[in-house]
C-alpha cells in the first residue's frame, strides 16, 4: 500500500462516510486513492471554505467527526476560517491539507505554506507527517482528540511524498490511543456533586443556563429529566437551542444580547445558576460585573479551563454535561418553586417576541411561518447577522442537534455550506428523513453562495430562506442605534436577483414579497424534492429585539423597538420601579449618561427611539 491507501484504509476504519474538499497539487496522491474507492463520498465543493463548513454542519448534525480535504498552500489557508469556526465552536472535526514534499519543504516551493505555523492557535492538536507508517496511529489519535474531551479541529498535513511512497509491512489499525498527559474524560468528584445538591436544596430561584456542551454530548433528554425533577426554568445561549424543547412550560428561551426580556430578567433576579456546558460569553454577560449579582454558581465543564473564567463558581464541576446530569439525577432530590416559576410566567405573558406588524414583509413572521410549517421538525443553519437572531428567537428546534449556527466566530458565509454537510449526514442515515432549512441573509449568502453547485450537482436538497432586505442588517442597526444612522459600507441594493441566481445553478428559485404568499412559498419548497431558494424581500427597518448594547447590562435593555408592547407590572417593578414606560425610559436615559455618554445615538438621547 501507498500512504494515500494507508490513509483512506486507516480513515474507513474510523467509520468516515464522507469527505468534503477540493483537490490539488501536493494533495493528487490522496484523490488518486479517493478516486479508486467507493466506501467514502468524496464531495467536490467550490471553495475550501465550503468544504470546512460542510464538515463542521455534518459534526454538527451528527454528532461524528467531520472530515475536510484542502491541497497545500492556497487550499490550507482558504481552510483556516472554517479551522477557527470549528475550534470557538468546539465541533469535532479532522482537516487533511496537502503539504510540498518533504525534501522541498522550508524552501519556498510552489504552494508552499506553513499550514501548521499558520493554525497552532486554532486547532485543538495538529500533526505532520512525516513517516508513511506512522499515518495510522496519527489517524486514531487525531479523531480520538477531535471526538473527546472538549471537541475541536486537528489538522493532519500531508507532504506529498509520505502519500506517494510504498509502505511494505502489513497494515494495522491501532485498537486504542494512550495520549501522555490527555485524559478528558474524568469523572466529576462525588463531593463536588454534593456540594452541588446542597446548593440546589437551598435554592429558591435558580435558573439552568445551557449551552453547547449539552448538544454537543446528546444530553438533552438528562437535562429534561433534571428540569423537571427540580422543577427548574431552562435558559439557552445560541449555540444550546435545542437542548430544551421551545414551548414546555420551564423553558425562558435564548438569553443574551438578543435573547428574551424574560429570560434576561429571570437570570438578572436569580439566586442560583446551574450552568452546563457554557462559557459565560459576553454576548450573553454583557457587563459580567452587574450580571445575575445576586446568584451563587455551578459551573458544570468538560474544560476545566472554562472554570471560573469569567464568572466564579461557587461549585465548579469538571465534567460532561450528560455523566453529570446522570450524577445530578441520582443524588439531587426533587423540588418545587411555585412562586418563582408563576413570576416568571408573568413575565413571558407580559413581555414575550415581538415586533411591528405594519408595512413590509417581516422577517419575524417569515420565520414564525417557518416554525409552522416545520413544527420545529427540521435541522435549521443560519448564517450571522439579524436573520441569525430572528431564527434563534423565533425558531423552536424539537431537537438537540438542530439549530446549527456560527456562534464563537460568527462567520458570515457559514449557513449554506453547513447546511449542506448537515443534511449529507441524514443522507448518509445518520439521521435518515430530516428536512434541513438554511435562512440566511443577503450579505452572507453571498460569501458562499458558490456551493449552490455543490448542492445541486450532488442532489442535496437543502431549503434556502433568503431574508433579503438588501442590507447588511446587523451593521445597519448598530449604524442606527450607536452611530446616529450615518450609513457607512452597508448597502447591497445591487444584489443579484438570488431566485435567478438558483435558477442559474439547476436549482428552484422563487421570490417573496408579501405576508399572505409566504406559507405557499415554504409549502411548496417542502414538497420539491431539490433545491429550493426562497427570496424573501424583507422590511429593511426591522430590527432585532430585546437587545442589551454590548457590554452593558439588563438594566439597558431595550424591550421593544416598535413601541407596541411594554412589559406593564413585569420587571421594573421588582427593582423599586413602576414597571412602566417611565422606567424604562430612566433606564436607557443611564444609558446615555456617564459611562455610556456617547454610545447611544441623538434619536435615543432625544426620545425617538420608540420604546
Ligand atoms: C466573514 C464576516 N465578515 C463580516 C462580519 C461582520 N458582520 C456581522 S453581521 C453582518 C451583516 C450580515 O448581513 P446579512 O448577511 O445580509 O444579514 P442581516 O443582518 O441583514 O440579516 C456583518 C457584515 C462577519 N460576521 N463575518
Amino acid at each position: 500500500m501507498d500512504g494515500a491507501e494507508i490513509l483512506l484504509e486507516s480513515l474507513k476504519q474510523e467509520g468516515c462516510d464522507t469527505l468534503f474538499g477540493i483537490s490539488g497539487g501536493a494533495i493528487l496522491p490522496i484523490y488518486d486513492a479517493l478516486g479508486k474507492q467507493s466506501d467514502i463520498w468524496s464531495i467536490l465543493t467550490r471553495h475550501e471554505q465550503g468544504a470546512g463548513h460542510m464538515a463542521e454542519g455534518y459534526a454538527r448534525a451528527t454528532g461524528r467527526v467531520g472530515l475536510c480535504i484542502g491541497t497545500s498552500g492556497p487550499g490550507a489557508t482558504n481552510l483556516v476560517t472554517a479551522i477557527t469556526d470549528a475550534f470557538m465552536d468546539s465541533t469535532p472535526t479532522v482537516f487533511l491539507s496537502g503539504q510540498v514534499a518533504s525534501p522541498n519543504i522550508g524552501k519556498d516551493a510552489f504552494q508552499e505554506c506553513d499550514i501548521f505555523g499558520i493554525t497552532m492557535p486554532i486547532v485543538k492538536h495538529s500533526y505532520m507527517v512525516k513517516n508513511t507508517q506512522d499515518i495510522p496511529r496519527i489517524v486514531k489519535e487525531a479523531f480520538h482528540i477531535a471526538r473527546t474531551g472538549r471537541p475541536g479541529p486537528v489538522l493532519i498535513d500531508i507532504p506529498k511524498d509520505m502519500g506517494e511512497r510504498e509502505f511494505q509491512g502489513a497494515f494495522e489499525y491501532p485498537e486504542s490511543v494512550t495520549l501522555r498527559g490527555y485524559q478528558p474524560d474524568a469523572p466529576a468528584a462525588d463531593e463536588q456533586i454534593r456540594a452541588a445538591a446542597k446548593l440546589i436544596a437551598e435554592a429558591k430561584q435558580p435558573i439552568l443556563y445551557v449551552g453547547n456542551g449539552v448538544n454537543s454530548v446528546d444530553a438533552a433528554d438528562e437535562l429534561l429529566a433534571f428540569a423537571e425533577k427540580i422543577n427548574c426554568p431552562v435558559t439557552t445561549t445560541l449555540l444550546g437551542r435545542g437542548a430544551f424543547p421551545g414551548g414546555h412550560a420551564l423553558a425562558l428561551d435564548m438569553l443574551g444580547m438578543h435573547g428574551t426580556a424574560y429570560a434576561n430578567w429571570a437570570m438578572h433576579e436569580s439566586d442560583l445558576i446551574i450552568a452546563i456546558g457554557v462559557r459565560f460569553d459576553d454576548r450573553v454577560t454583557g457587563n459580567p460585573k452587574q450580571w445575575a449579582p445576586n446568584a451563587k454558581v455551578i459551573h458544570v465543564d468538560i474544560d476545566p479551563a472554562e472554570l471560573g473564567k469569567i464568572r466564579f463558581a461557587q461549585v465548579p464541576i469538571w465534567g460532561d454535561a450528560k455523566s453529570v446530569l446522570n450524577q445530578f439525577l441520582e443524588v439531587v432530590p426533587a423540588k418545587t418553586h411555585h412562586e418563582w416559576n408563576a413570576r416568571l410566567d408573568k413575565w413571558k405573558a407580559d413581555a414575550p417576541l415581538t415586533y411591528e406588524k405594519e408595512g413590509k414583509l417581516k422577517p419575524q413572521f417569515v420565520l414564525q411561518e417557518l416554525q409552522k410549517a416545520t413544527q420545529g421538525e427540521a435541522i435549521m443553519t443560519t448564517d450571522v447577522g439579524q436573520h441569525q437572531m430572528f431564527a434563534a428567537q423565533y425558531y423552536n428546534p424539537k431537537h438537540t442537534r438542530s439549530f446549527i449556527t456560527s456562534g464563537g466566530l460568527g462567520t458570515m458565509g457559514y449557513g449554506y455550506p453547513a447546511a449542506l454537510g448537515a443534511k449529507v449526514g441524514c443522507l448518509q442515515g445518520h439521521r435518515p428523513d430530516t428536512d434541513v432549512w438554511c435562512v440566511t441573509g443577503d450579505g452572507s449568502f453571498q460569501m458562499n453562495l458558490q456551493e449552490l453547485a455543490t448542492g445541486v450537482l450532488y442532489d442535496i436538497p437543502v431549503k434556502i430562506a433568503v431574508l433579503n432586505n438588501s442590507s447588511l442588517g446587523m451593521v445597519r442597526q448598530w449604524q442606527k442605534l450607536f452611530y446616529s444612522k450615518r450609513w457607512s459600507g452597508i448597502d447591497l441594493a445591487k444584489c443579484p436577483d438570488f431566485a435567478k441566481v438558483a435558477e442559474a445553478y439547476s436549482a428552484t428559485g422563487v421570490t417573496i414579497t408579501h405576508e399572505d404568499e409566504v406559507a405557499d412559498a415554504i409549502r411548496e419548497a417542502q414538497k420539491n424534492p431539490g433545491t429550493v431558494l426562497l427570496n424573501f424581500l424583507t422590511d429593511a427597518e426591522a430590527d432585532v429585539y430585546p437587545m442589551i448594547p454590548g457590554g452593558k447590562s439588563v438594566h439597558e435593555m431595550v424591550v421593544d423597538g416598535s413601541g407596541n408592547k411594554i412589559p406593564v407590572g413585569g420587571w421594573g417593578k421588582t427593582h423599586g420601579g413602576n414597571g412602566n414606560v417611565a422606567d424604562i425610559k430612566e433606564a436607557l436615559e443611564t444609558a446615555t449618561s456617564g459611562d455610556y455618554a456617547g454610545e447611544w445615538n441623538d434619536d435615543l438621547k432625544a426620545g425617538q427611539l420608540k420604546i
